[in-house]
């Protein structure tokens, strides 16, 4: 299946649990990556004991199965675009040119401040060389967090995180509190269902327009509509896509667009949903809390958060420090 693993056996049976849970659609797999196979029948010692059951969450190494990320430039500038450069390498350490593309692009690139602030989700041009490079600045000063979504040919797909600065006066954004209704740019996007901890949930983002639910968003990047989740905290990162394609028979151009998400933990996550009408891309944002966390109630029952209220409902009350 994978002949780049140069890891022990752990690493393969990562390798393994990454590949099934791609085939659903998710990054993050159950919680227990595999179950050994019962001997003879005894039951003293459960399985899980000596099975490893914390998988890492993507985006949170700069390097993993070979492949590493390096920024090449040194710093974001702030306000006025230059070229943003970095490599990815293989396990042979030469720069990576052969992709297997993905959702229309070879790679993704999100740059998102450590806040979780200055989101942004770019496709930078592969140079012959193997350097990919994109005019890029960012909106203030501050961490930034870079991320490569990607997939090598003959391998799985891999996102890797690198912190590249951006100099001068940084003054941190507290993480907006959980809603379940945004806007940007005159379009209000709402947001039903919960992500839950360790297991696949369905959300639905529906998006309207002056009080009118808008049915022709066009497609980007091959869907309705893209969602990346952002862990707070440490940044571990999820690529969510819809759950159908345009020219499916069954997907609609809106007002709704669905997700398979599985977050890796309860916690506080920032959504981060890009969609195109009227020829432009937009991003709306949310936060969101998954499962129960202390001194925060629990999420309302699908059934009433269909009703979306300004307050936000689900996880209404939470207020982030
Ligand atoms: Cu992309």
């Amino acid at each position: 299946m994978n002949t780049a693993i140069k890891l022990g056996g752990f690493g393969i049976g990562l390798a393994a649990v990454f590949t099934a849970a791609l085939g659903l659609g998710s990054l993050f797999p159950a919680a227990t990556p595999a179950t050994p196979a019962a001997h003879g029948g005894h039951a003293s010692t459960p399985p899980e004991q000596n099975t490893p059951t914390a998988v890492l969450p993507a985006g949170l190494q700069i390097s993993q199965d070979g492949y590493r990320l390096t920024p090449l430039s040194g710093s974001l500038p702030v306000g006025t675009p230059q070229p943003f450069r970095f490599q990815i390498t293989g396990p042979d350490n030469r720069p990576v040119t052969a992709y297997t593309t993905t959702h229309d692009k070879d790679l993704h690139l999100i740059v998102v401040r450590r806040d979780l602030s200055g989101f942004q989700h770019v496709h930078p041009e592969l140079g012959s060389d193997g350097i990919w490079s994109i005019p890029l600045a960012v909106p203030a000063a501050g961490q930034y967090r870079v991320f490569a979504d990607f997939k090598p040919s003959g391998h799985d797909g891999l996102t890797l995180g690198a912190d590249v600065p951006a100099a001068g006066d940084y003054r941190p954004t507290p993480l907006p509190a959980a809603a379940r209704t945004t806007t940007v740019d005159g379009y209000t996007v709402i947001l039903t269902g919960d992500l839950t901890p360790g297991a696949s949930s369905k959300v639905t983002l529906s998006v309207s327009k002056d009080g009118k639910p808008v049915t022709d968003l066009q497609p980007y990047l091959g869907a309705y509509g893209h969602l990346v989740a952002l862990r707070d905290g440490d940044l571990a990162y999820l690529h969510v896509h819809p759950d159908g394609e345009p020219g499916d028979g069954r997907t609609t151009a809106g007002p709704d667009v669905g997700f398979h998400a599985e977050v890796p933990s309860t916690g506080a996550y920032r959504l981060y949903l890009d969609f195109q009408h009227d020829g432009k891309v937009r991003t709306a944002e949310f936060t969101a809390v998954a499962g129960s966390v202390t001194g925060v109630p629990s999420p309302a029952p699908p059934t009433a958060s269909a009703a979306p209220s300004p307050s936000g409902h689900g996880a209404d009350g939470h207020t982030h420090d």
